[in-house]
């Protein structure tokens, strides 16, 4: 499902409606639509039910300075149209009123049926990152308007704990490209904590709570701002002793976690993505990250919105987490191979763009993708490939003439984040897909592969310092003419990409 902006300038009545007790990612979501209908001559409403009005200060000084008009209200007359940003509607932290018509853009995990209008990206850092797409889409440029382009950058800043917590790159598409006022940045971020929450971080401090085999640390706050935890969290992994930490807080609408990781064998977002799985949403990068898990799923899983059960539940993902995945340091490993099978490589049609049709050799580009930014040294001969599922990965001219066979048919992308490239020296944003042509991959040697039954983490032999994670159903492979070569491939690419000899 998926929407446009312009969908909604036909509607007679329209309330946008952002979830109680906003914060920041909310209030710009929710003023940005407004803004957007208002250029198009369309006056909206923009409210938010339960009990309080809006009373920190950040977000005071937010409305005050950029404009903002949201409107706390306890009922509505019946609207045309009904559109909930940053939260679905029939959430238990989302007021209901009644509405003819109803949409919805979020980007939490989904928890109920939704209606036809709807666009819901979980995997992005913030609402506000979705509403700069869809007025991308308008062809609305964010930075015409500072008021709005600060919003939403203020909005994204705060949900992914300063940007530390980030792992879409359509999220850093907004933090390198919105040209917001420093000035209003600096206020609001120096007005973020009240000081009965300092004081939470001081009691949070005193209930510690570590794990000497796996060195691992959590701490549970009392319900606090999220920015909270992570000011906790960096805190803790200066403890000697902890290698990870986990801070969390139990929130009305769900708990809200903060990670963070100071050792190679985990990546802070890849064990917040385990904690969220499939209960909210959770990633970030190798040392910070975040996530949260939702009221209504914990339910369905029946975990009860305790404390003292969500702490047991809690404590005990976070163990299984260390116990359950096996890491393999492939330079020192050799793989007993005897129960894999051998697979040859279909004759597959993937793409590829010649890196000095993007930027001159000598150039430093940063690829971004949807597995995070690449940073590449542009070479004449150096190649960069598009795999089956919109994956990157650079390949030079003489592995590419040996590999691939050029193709004259047109390229097609099949993945959901078209590829850039950012030229580093002068923060150019160039579009690689106009670049991009076919190829065929040629056979080769194969692998010897297995089915994963338990989770792994591979240092691999061309990468020791970050790991690829295979889950259970994930191939493991060792390269028939280099046995010592083991890495994971993700099912899906498996069956495209692989067929038994
Ligand atoms: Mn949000």
């Amino acid at each position: 499902m998926s929407l446009s902006l312009s969908d909604f300038v036909n509607y007679k009545s329209i309330v946008i409606q952002c979830h109680d007790n906003p914060d920041a990612d909310a209030l710009a979501s929710g003023f940005a639509l407004q803004w957007f209908l208002r250029r198009r001559n369309v006056d909206a409403r923009f409210v938010y039910g339960g009990k309080f009005p809006i009373s920190k200060a950040n977000l005071l000084l937010m409305s005050e300075h950029l404009g903002i008009e949201a409107e706390h209200v306890t009922n509505l007359d019946k609207p045309e149209l009904l559109i909930t940003v940053d939260c679905q509607y029939g959430e238990s932290n989302v007021t209901q009123f009644d509405a003819e018509n109803v949409a919805i853009i979020d980007h939490h995990q989904v928890s109920a049926a939704l209606p036809e209008m709807s666009d819901v990206r979980s995997t992005y850092g913030s609402c506000s990152t979705i509403i700069y797409e869809l007025l991308q889409k308008e062809n609305v440029d964010i930075n015409s308007d500072i008021n709005l382009s600060t919003a939403l950058y203020y909005g994204l800043m705060t949900d992914t704990g300063g940007f530390a917590e980030i792992s879409h790159p359509s999220d850093r598409d907004l933090r390198d490209f919105a040209h917001f006022n420093p000035e209003d940045i600096l206020l609001f971020k120096n007005s973020n904590l009240s000081r009965e929450e300092l004081s939470i971080a001081g009691d949070a401090l005193n209930c510690a709570r570590y794990n000497g085999e796996y060195r691992y640390g959590i701490i549970e706050a009392a319900p606090c701002d999220p920015n909270i935890l992570g000011i906790i969290s960096d805190m803790f992994l200066e403890v000697s002793g902890v290698d990870t930490c986990l801070v969390y807080s139990v929130l009305p609408f769900g708990v809200k976690l903060s990670v963070r990781s100071c050792i190679k064998e985990v990546r802070a977002g890849e064990l917040a993505s385990y904690l969220a799985d499939g209960l909210g949403g959770g990633g970030g990068h190798m040392y910070k990250a975040g996530g949260f898990l939702k009221k209504e799923l914990l339910a369905r899983i029946n975990v009860p919105y305790e404390k003292e059960l969500l702490e047991k539940y809690i404590n005990h993902r976070m163990l299984c987490y260390f116990k359950d995945s096996v890491i393999i340091y492939a330079k020192e490993h050799r793989e007993d191979i005897s129960d894999y099978s051998r697979y040859v490589k279909k004759d597959l049609s993937v793409g590829y763009v010649e890196a000095s049709k993007l930027a001159k050799p000598g150039r430093k580009i940063t690829i971004r993708t949807l597995e995070g930014d690449v940073d590449v040294t542009v070479e004449k001969d150096l190649h960069i490939i598009i795999g089956v599922n919109g994956e990157i990965y650079p390949c030079t001219g003489t592995h590419f003439k040996r590999s691939y066979k050029e193709l004259s048919a047109p390229y097609v992308f099949p993945g959901e984040y078209p590829p850039a490239v950012i030229d580093v020296e002068n923060g150019e944003h160039i579009a690689i897909l106009p670049y991009a042509k076919s190829c065929l991959t040629q056979g080769g040697n194969g692998i010897y592969a297995k089915e994963l039954t338990h989770r792994v983490k591979i240092f691999t032999s061309w990468d020791n310092q970050k790991y690829y994670l295979g889950n259970i159903g994930d191939f493991l492979a060792v390269r028939a003419d280099d046995t010592s070569d083991i890495y994971v491939i993700n099912r899906d690419i498996f069956f495209k990409s692989y067929k038994p000899l």
